[in-house]
């Protein structure tokens, strides 16, 4: 088994069909990841435990998600020198404008970096995107998948004018 670098923690098993996502986004670039249900507030401890032992243990990005009253993101990060990424997820009251605005406004000095609700795939590659500023390889495939982005748009330029 490889060592994870990323964790991908979110505060309830009902978050996973979200943030499943940014896990198949770390698969596509064979990022190792562990994965966990870690909650601020029915787990404070055990959520503290994750983010004191995360560096040590050699992680080196966490993607925190969860929905509602979503302080997990904000407190690992207050717990952490790692970089933590803030996946709000949507549940059925709000449309997760509480999830985004719990992670999203965080105090001077505690960064979290906020994706879009439910936008779990891009808290996966900004992940890979992170890593790749120190690991050229892995800068390289990142390149490569933008080209592929590109290509998609411009086949679809062409399809419609064909
Ligand atoms: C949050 O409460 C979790 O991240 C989840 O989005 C939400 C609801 O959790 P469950 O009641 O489904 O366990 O802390």
């Amino acid at each position: 088994m490889t060592t994870p670098i990323v964790g991908l923690i979110m505060g309830s098993d009902s978050d996973w069909p979200v943030l499943e996502a940014a896990a198949k986004a770390l698969d596509e670039f064979d990022v190792p990841h562990e994965v966990g249900v870690y909650s601020a507030h029915r787990t404070p401890q055990r959520m503290l435990d994750y983010a004191n032992s995360a560096a040590e243990r050699g992680i080196k990005v966490i993607i925190a998600g969860a929905g509602g009253a979503a302080h997990l993101p904000g407190m690992v990060a207050s717990a952490t020198p790692l970089p933590v990424i803030g996946v709000p997820v949507p549940l059925k009251y709000l449309d997760g404008l509480d999830s985004l605005l719990s992670i999203v406004q965080m105090p001077a000095g505690v960064p979290v970096a906020t994706v879009s609700v439910g936008g779990a795939r891009n808290a996966g590659l900004l992940a890979v995107r992170m890593l790749g500023a120190a690991d050229p390889a892995l800068r390289e495939r990142m390149v490569s998948f933008q080209s592929e982005l590109e290509q998609l748009v411009l086949d679809k330029d062409a399809a419609l004018k064909a």
